[in-house]
């Protein structure tokens, strides 16, 4: 009798711990700044683009102000990038960036990979993907002048 009230008691610690991972896992990860690599304060992205697996970001253009930040996910099962850097295109048509901006590359992005780039300087950047530049994998970020307070 021993035996078994011991094992319901176990059992019982069990679940009331799958129970309490159960609510504090979700709880976790919605925590707004949890898993952001960066160190400055955390916040959402103004934009979000998705990699996806018939090589196109989408959306394909995005629209925000300067100081704002693109994320881009890689929703794919490819490596990608997000490339806006002249020295990295085989076309320069597929590359743009406004007088005064500095390049930037996100390196490969695994599947499920993320990068960030916050926008300071207005006008139309033009990015691309470099292993699947030849297949036009290519996206606009517009940036206007930060709103006037
Ligand atoms: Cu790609």
């Amino acid at each position: 009798m021993s035996t078994m009230s011991r094992i319901i008691g176990l059992r019982g610690y069990f679940f009331l711990f799958l129970l309490m991972m159960g609510l504090l896992v979700p709880l976790i990860i919605s925590t707004p700044g949890y898993s952001n690599g960066d160190s400055t304060p955390s916040r959402a992205p103004d934009a979000v683009v998705t990699l996806t697996d018939m090589l196109t970001f989408d959306p394909y253009d995005v629209v925000i102000r300067a100081g704002q930040t693109v994320e881009w996910k890689n929703g794919s099962v490819l490596v990608h990038t997000v490339t806006a850097d002249p020295g990295l295109a085989a076309n320069k048509k597929d590359i743009a960036l406004p007088e005064g901006a500095k390049p930037f590359n996100s390196g490969n992005m695994e599947p499920g990979g993320v990068f960030s780039h916050k926008f300071t300087v207005p006008g139309t950047y033009k990015y691309f993907c470099i292993p699947h530049e030849g297949a036009s994998m290519v996206g606009v970020v517009t940036v206007k002048p930060a709103a006037h307070r």
